[in-house]
């Protein structure tokens, strides 16, 4: 058997890095691919690159994953390059293999792919300054025109029904019935907050049946740890983990950020009396988001962000509970009943928002006359 090194060394090697590689180690806090910090160099002389195995449990389909990445990151270094911008910190950059792949499948059946290291930014997971966040929501805002004229036809689903809360639902339903851990007993209050709040799962859809909600090239996964800030200018430089971009809804990309950065707590934090919804965070990115967005939003996406929101925090909660369940199978964790406390932060987080309501949907309309244009 070799050893975890050895297969990184391996997989690093198969990529057009510069010089011998120095070191490899594990890096950030991703919930989904194992991620790397690849350094090499001659001498004195280091460059670094990101190398990830992917996450082929989760992504079945790499190769069309890994065209979407490829496609994207092209259409945004053009629209990068024509703007006077860095196109080599403002979007990612796949290094090829040295046969001139986009990916690498080692020896083990292991999928490899390697990016420029973004040196000088830093990725959060939690606001450290609200700036921060007004410029994450511009940026994810401006994300979405910039793919506007993306031909979405060429995008590969490659998870399908990603964000399909209905269907959510039912897998965890399923996983409730299975109970293959035998811990549904111990959650029957987490149970019974999601069944509770069943109907208000599918309303996007219905609206996007009735033609008021419109399909986008979203981002899919827009927490505040996947943008990296730059840590000279404080601006948002570069939207990372590109590996859900596919058709979605706007509402949805702006409520996963509400989700993950206007909560005053990390995403796992066990004490729930730190959990609750910033107003003037919630504010704050939806100024950015709006405006980033420059008028391309339709009312109805407008009036359904605080929605967007709610959902996506609901969703993911469900998908914690779901996952603890059924054994830990899905995001990583890294010690005892890590994903139940993440479920508990999220419906702490939900029945927060819910009080808030009223706020909320009035924080909304204020921002409203100006997206419009
Ligand atoms: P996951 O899907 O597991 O979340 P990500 O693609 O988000 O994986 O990467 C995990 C972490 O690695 C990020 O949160 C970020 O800290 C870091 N990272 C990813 N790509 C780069 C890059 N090109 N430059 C610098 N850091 C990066
Ligand atoms: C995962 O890959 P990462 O860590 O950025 C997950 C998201 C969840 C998030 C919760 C492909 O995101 O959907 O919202 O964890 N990504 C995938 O933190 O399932
Ligand atoms: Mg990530």
């Amino acid at each position: 058997m070799r050893d975890a090194g050895e297969k990184r060394l391996e997989a690093a090697k198969a990529f057009e890095i510069k010089g011998q590689v120095k070191s490899c180690e594990p890096y950030g806090s991703g919930h989904i691919n194992n991620t790397f910090l690849l350094i090499c160099g001659e001498g004195e002389q280091e460059y670094s690159y990101i190398l990830q195995e992917m996450n082929h449990e989760v992504f079945k389909d790499i190769d069309g994953l890994m065209k979407n990445i490829k496609g994207v990151t092209m259409f945004l270094r053009h629209q990068i390059q024509e703007n006077h911008g860095d196109p080599d910190r403002e979007t990612l950059n796949l290094i090829p293999t040295k046969d001139g792949k986009v990916y690498y499948m080692d020896s083990l059946g292991n999928y490899w792919r390697a990016y420029l290291f973004i040196a000088g930014a830093t990725c959060y997971n939690l606001v450290e300054k609200p700036e921060d966040f007004y410029q994450s929501g511009k940026a994810f805002g401006r994300f979405q025109c910039l793919l506007a004229d993306y031909p979405a036809d060429e995008l590969t689903e490659t998870i399908p029904n990603f964000h399909n809360t209905p269907v959510r639902f039912e897998a965890f339903e399923k996983a409730v019935e299975e109970d293959v851990m035998g811990r549904a007993a111990g959650v029957n209050e987490e149970i019974r907050f999601v069944r509770e709040r069943e109907k208000e799962m599918g309303l996007a859809l219905s609206l996007q049946k009735e033609g008021k909600l419109p399909l986008r090239v979203s981002h899919n996964d827009t927490k505040l740890n996947n943008i990296m800030i730059d840590d000279a200018t404080g601006e948002a430089l570069c939207i990372i983990d590109l590996d859900t971009i596919m058709p979605g809804f706007s509402i949805f990309d702006y409520g996963d950020s509400i989700r993950f950065g206007a909560n005053t707590a990390e995403e796992d934090e066990k004490d729930l009396s730190k959990v609750s919804l910033s107003l003037p965070l919630f504010e704050i990115y939806t100024k950015g988001f709006l405006e980033g967005s420059a008028g391309r939003l339709t009312e109805t996406e407008i009036e359904m962000l605080p929605y967007g929101a709610k959902m996506m925090t609901l969703e993911c909660g469900m998908r914690f509970l779901t996952d603890y369940l059924q054994g830990d199978v899905y995001f990583h964790t890294s010690r005892e009943g890590h994903n139940l406390d993440r479920c508990h932060t999220q419906f702490a987080l939900v029945a927060d928002m819910e009080k808030k309501w009223e706020d909320m949907k009035r924080i909304v309309k204020t921002y409203e006359g100006a997206a419009l244009g």
